[in-house]
């Protein structure tokens, strides 16, 4: 009995919640036992507690399962060495499922109303019998742990939507470890058959590029400005945008939203001409999210731009792009850590001592090193 009881995938949380009885009396567990089976990949130990079986997750994953969507994002994001084998692993297993998603990348400064956006779009998608899945890549690691249930909250009826998966940002980490787990997220969620991937950032710098090589389409929400706004958005960002969407365009705000659509409009003109792009893109447009207006517009021009890029091939060569980018940045980040290891870490010291007392060139240290990692 015992025996079964520990097999089981919950005995972690039930073990916890034994403890919590002991520390704070008989009500406490029931809510931490609650809290924990109800919580999808709340806690790694609850569902990395088992040996796991890829084959059989990547089976569940195909079926739509969401715990098992659940369960394989947290072994994604686990840093833990067997589970990152186990993880390689499982994106092999789902890699030719032959489904394909949309997967739009969106981003904005804090503010403009991206949640809010993203709740209205996607419970607009979701009206259709489209699925969604909800992603984030959050540079900065201050924005963990309660930013969920705060977003959760903003994302009030998408959160409870049988066709919405939410995920928030793996925290703890630097960009590139971020990166990676949303990468590949992204691809368990297609496999999982998602119609709609939003990949959400906030608007602060190398977290958009990040983005935009994980997304089909990339989309700037921006808030109306009065004047010079267009000082705002680098032109890096302006340059990797399909889609200029300006927010708040309702009340008030609609005059000044206009404006900034054709402030816009007038600069995207200027920028060089892309050759995945039809003619008509990139695109600046109005929407309140608040409202719901010109959602479904947004989303037609959407469609309309990734089928056009299906049928010219640009959709395929860009996805294949990104995997040579992404390649390069597992190879960078590997060697990175392979520095980081006590060994090479010490190694690295000890270079250092004979290079500062002249024993040795920077150089020819390094090479050495570099034999030896
Ligand atoms: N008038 C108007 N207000 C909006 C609209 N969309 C969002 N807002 C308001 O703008 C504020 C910020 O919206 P959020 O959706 O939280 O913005 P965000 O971009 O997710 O912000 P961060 O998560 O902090 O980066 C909220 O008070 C929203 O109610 C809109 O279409 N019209
Ligand atoms: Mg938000």
């Amino acid at each position: 009995m015992a025996k079964i009881l520990k097999s089981h995938r919950l005995w972690p949380a039930f073990r916890l919640s034994i403890w919590t009885i002991k520390k704070h009396g008989a009500r406490a567990p029931v809510w931490t036992f609650a809290f924990l089976a109800r919580h999808e990949g709340a806690t790694q130990t609850t569902f990395l507690a088992g040996r796991m079986d890829i084959t059989e997750l990547s089976d569940r994953i195909i079926a739509g399962d969401r715990r098992a969507l659940a369960r394989a994002i947290t072994l994604i994001e686990s840093g833990r060495a067997d589970h990152r084998a186990q993880a390689a692993d499982l994106m092999e297993a789902l890699k030719d499922t032959g489904r394909e998603a949309m997967r739009i990348g969106l981003s904005g400064t804090p503010g403009v109303g991206k949640s809010t956006f993203i709740e209205s779009f996607g419970m607009m998608l979701t009206a259709q019998g489209l699925r969604v899945a909800v992603l984030a890549v959050d540079p900065s690691s201050a924005r963990s742990g309660g930013s969920i249930l705060g977003d959760k909250t903003r994302m009030e009826h998408l959160s409870r939507d049988p066709n919405a998966f939410i995920r928030p940002s793996p925290s703890r980490s630097h960009l590139g470890g971020v990166a990676r787990r949303t990468r590949e997220t992204v691809a368990l969620c297609e496999a999982a058959g998602f119609d709609v991937v939003l990949i959400e950032t906030v608007g602060v710098g190398q977290s958009e590029t990040v983005v935009a090589e994980m997304s089909d389409l990339f989309i700037l929400l921006l808030a109306p400005g009065g004047g010079d706004e267009l000082q705002g958005v680098k032109r890096g960002i302006m340059e990797m945008a399909d889609i200029i969407l300006v927010n708040k365009a309702d009340g008030d705000l609609k005059p000044a939203a206009m404006r900034t659509r054709s402030d816009y409009a007038g600069a995207l003109r200027l920028l060089r001409k892309r050759p995945q792009d039809p003619e008509g893109f990139p695109k600046a447009m109005t929407v309140s999210a608040l409202q719901e207006d010109g959602l479904q517009t947004a989303w037609d021009e959407m469609q309309a731009l990734v089928d056009w890029r299906r049928t010219e091939r640009h959709f395929a060569a860009r996805r294949a792009a990104q995997a040579r980018y992404w390649f390069g940045e597992e190879v960078r980040q590997a060697l990175l850590a392979r520095l980081e290891t006590a060994e090479a870490r010490a190694l690295m010291e000890d270079y250092a001592a004979r290079v500062a007392r002249g024993d040795l060139t920077p150089a020819v240290a390094a090479a050495q090193v570099l034999d030896r990692v």
